[in-house]
């Protein structure tokens, strides 16, 4: 499902699920937080993860199908994708993404947790819990707000829409689009440099910079707040017919209750 190797202390990490669209199922993420794993015991000084060249889908997000049907919390501490986004902010070495492709869903925030992005101009990034009618969890929103501007992440939630790769580089939210035909290229020239660099001084910044990157305070009663609200949301009637209406492969009919 995900096929790893390591080159020159740099592990590469390919979603290789296209039936299903790299959807982030929980099989997908085992493997996938597996393969870091293994690449955290051995002297791997930078990540890629990427997904097979020419896809048309890097990755649709995470797995409807295992999203529960309603009267639980879809996104919880336990949730695949928190699972894998918490993975990757701890790997002890940096993690490059490596973009071709259209990304949907908790697959943008997967991207996002990642610690350099380079995409092609072609590449698009969707959030679309609006979409399914889904209350994103708090750190998931945390990630989108490090990622870009306020006024950028509303728009993004809001409409669901698809931004390119050009526009999410002028916005701050990757780092390099670069053409296709040299990503692979570019991609494992960056990936040396950091191999070559002090990996301990490079481990701690990345831990210094999560850990500074999250040190929002939030009252406990702001954070049963939000919670309470999310709940709202996870047990509304949009909510299962978003849900639904996915599985049915047609447009939910939202009543916003
Ligand atoms: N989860 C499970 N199955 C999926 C998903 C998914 N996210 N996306 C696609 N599939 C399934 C479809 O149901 C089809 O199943 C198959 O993959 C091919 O999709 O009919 P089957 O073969 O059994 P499809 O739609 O026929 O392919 P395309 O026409 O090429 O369209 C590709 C798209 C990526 C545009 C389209 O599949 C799509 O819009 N998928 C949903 C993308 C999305 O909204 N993902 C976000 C999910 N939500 C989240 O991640 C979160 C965390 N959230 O809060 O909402």
């Amino acid at each position: 499902m995900a096929l790893k190797s390591v080159r020159m202390a740099i592990g590469i990490i390919t979603l290789d699920n296209p039936k299903k669209l790299n959807a982030l199922s929980h099989a997908l993420v085992s493997s996938l937080i597996h393969a870091l794993n293994q690449f955290a015991e051995r002297d791997v000084r930078v990540v890629i993860l990427r997904a097979q060249p020419g896809v048309k889908v890097w990755s649709a997000g995470h797995d409807v199908g295992e999203l529960p049907e309603g009267r639980r919390d879809p996104l919880g501490w336990d949730d695949p994708l928190r699972n894998l986004v918490r993975s990757i902010e701890s790997h002890p070495t940096p993690v490059i993404a490596m973009i071709e492709g259209t990304v949907w869903g908790g697959a943008v925030e997967l991207v996002l947790a990642c610690d350099i992005i380079i995409a092609v101009p072609e590449s698009t990034f969707a959030v679309t819990p609006a979409r399914l009618g889904v209350p994103y969890n708090v750190s998931g929103m945390m990630t989108f707000m490090s990622a870009a501007s306020l006024r950028i992440v509303k728009e993004l939630a809001f409409t669901a829409a698809p931004v390119d790769a050009v526009r999410a580089e002028r916005v701050g939210m990757i780092n390099h689009v670069v053409a296709v035909d040299a990503l692979e290229a570019f991609t494992l020239a960056m990936a040396a440099t950091i191999a070559d660099n002090a990996p301990l001084s490079i481990r701690v910044m990345k831990e210094q910079l999560r850990v500074l990157a999250g040190a929002k305070p939030v009252s406990p009663r702001g954070f049963e707040k939000v919670q309470g609200l999310r709940r709202v949301v996870y047990d509304s009637y949009d909510y299962a017919e978003g849900i639904r209406a996915f599985k049915e492969k047609r447009r939910p009919a939202f009543l916003g209750r």
